[in-house]
């Protein structure tokens, strides 16, 4: 019984494309509640299958039949993300090898590693907003993307972008937001636009050169000062030296300085998102922010001169589970691609073919209510219980991607949220000073816009206050 996909109705010329413009992953999710959990698209030049429903999700996750597509977002950013972990095939030699040499590098084991200069850049943001004065406002989207940038920058390659000790972004953020907007826009143009677009042009070449020069500038730096097997325990030296057991050979420079891109790119704005949206969770979500209070007081204990240990975070239960749900409402990394190795057929009904791109739309996966029940928009951190992650299918939760190309920097991301958290609640009382409506902006990640909270530092009374809120509230909030 093969069935023709759901589409919205084509318009002349431009087909679906004035569906989804502009803020893509938020109107894919209306047509997903309009069209159902599998829907086409007709796009400029491809056609596009979005797909959420659980039971189709789990069968694009079945990795004898389906890999991972490097479909026309991540193929856009391989100008200069070239053959690095996120853009490769993963048939290309260098992938399996960058994987296979860097995957002990995000072991348990190796985030001890990097606790230390989580912390270091932890305390930085969080000293800045101890000495705020009061009235005075913190964008957080924007301290955060200092925040992950920084930390990926300091634990993957000792380079200190110092960028709370600076009004504007690094110049490389800029080349790297520049870029990654330039590539993303140029993929909506017709290729006669793009053509005529010379100042465009010449920018996106100055950016991408830019980023070049200073990786590979600390990459002969490292090499120079031969530190490279002694002493510092970041990704570069391990990818400088490691070598890859299957083939016995290293990494090249060149592709050492695409991962070094690769990191930056997809190590803080996804983390910079996920704190900010849980963030927002907590401000609206009080019984929820009193639990997590109560957790960071236990654990962290009332003196914030005492910095937190690695053994401490990994106990922040609670706080995990917060920041497991904020990924389930909104993973940050919104979409992922699939194509079959031979043409197939899921649910028995519609054929899969490697022609199309097939995307799974995650937001809307994690809300499928089959799974997370009548109420699945609503933020409930319960949904992560150690019982209730038992209970579930293992592919109904996808915010780290699927199989062998998940994300390699889940459990980094997730030490480095923890532990900024943990030490934010530890310190500070939230104040939404203006009563903020959640609204999101999309680029390759998806991140709250416009969102500023004040700050006020915690006093014993808060503390001991927060011990004796009512640990359950049922109710509306959201
Ligand atoms: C990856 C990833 C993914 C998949 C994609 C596709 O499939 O296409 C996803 C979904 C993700 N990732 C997500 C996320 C979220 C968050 C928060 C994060 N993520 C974070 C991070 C950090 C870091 C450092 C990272 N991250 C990294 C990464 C990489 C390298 C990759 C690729 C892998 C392979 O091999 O492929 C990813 N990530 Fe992530």
């Amino acid at each position: 019984t093969k069935r023709a996909l759901p589409q919205p109705p084509a318009k002349f010329l431009v087909g679906n494309l004035f569906d989804v413009s502009g803020d893509h992953v938020q109107n894919f999710m209306k047509l997903a509640r309009e069209y159902g959990p599998i829907y086409q698209l007709d796009l400029p030049g491809r056609q596009l299958v979005v797909v959420s429903g659980f039971d189709l999700v789990d069968e694009l996750s079945d990795e004898t039949r389906f890999d991972k597509k490097v479909w026309t977002p991540l193929r856009n950013i391989r100008s200069f993300a070239g053959d690095g972990l996120f853009t490769a095939e993963t048939k290309e030699t260098n992938w399996r090898k960058a994987h296979n040499i860097l995957l002990p590098n995000f072991s348990l084991k190796a985030m001890q590693g990097y606790f230390p200069m989580m912390l270091d850049i932890a305390e930085q943001m969080l000293g800045k907003w101890e000495r705020l004065n009061p009235e005075e406002e913190i964008d957080v989207p924007d301290n955060m993307t200092r925040l992950t940038l920084d930390t990926i920058g300091l634990c993957g390659f000792d380079y200190r972008f110092n960028s709370f000790y600076r009004e504007n972004a690094h110049p490389f953020v800029n080349s790297m937001v520049n870029a990654l907007g330039e590539v993303m826009e140029s993929g909506e143009r017709l290729p006669i636009q793009n053509k005529l677009m010379v100042h465009k042009q010449r920018q996106l070449h100055y950016d991408i050169e830019y980023m070049n020069t200073i990786a590979d500038q600390i990459i002969q730096e490292r090499k120079k000062s031969n530190q490279s097997s002694a002493g510092k325990k970041d990704l570069l030296s391990y990818m400088l030296t490691g070598v890859d057991k299957e083939t016995g050979e290293k990494l090249d420079d060149v592709n050492i300085r695409y991962q070094m891109i690769t990191f930056l790119i997809a190590g803080h704005e996804t983390t910079s998102g996920l704190l900010s949206f849980a963030t927002y969770f907590l401000l609206n979500n009080p019984a929820v922010l009193a639990k997590a209070y109560e957790e960071v007081d236990r654990v962290l204990g009332p003196d914030p001169t005492v910095a937190p240990t690695f053994a401490q975070v990994n106990r922040l239960k609670y706080i995990s589970q917060i920041l497991k749900e904020t990924l389930r409402l909104w993973p940050t990394a919104p979409m992922f691609s699939v194509y079959p190795y031979e043409p197939t057929t899921i649910a028995d009904t519609y054929t899969v073919d490697a022609a199309r791109d097939w995307a799974v739309l995650i937001p809307m996966l994690h809300r499928d209510k089959s799974i997370w029940g009548e109420d699945s928009e609503r933020f409930n951190p319960d949904h992560f219980t150690v019982e209730a992650e038992q209970n579930r299918p293992a592919n109904a939760y996808k915010p780290f991607g699927n199989g062998q190309r998940a994300c390699i920097g889940r459990q980094f991301a997730m030490q480095e949220a923890t532990l900024v958290l943990g030490m934010m609640l530890q310190r500070f009382k939230l104040i939404d000073h203006t009563n903020y409506q959640l609204k999101i902006k999309e680029t390759l990640t998806l991140k709250p816009e416009n969102f500023f909270i004040r700050v006020a530092p915690r006093t014993d009374a808060d503390r001991n206050l927060s011990s004796f809120v009512p640990k359950i509230v049922t109710g509306t909030e959201q």
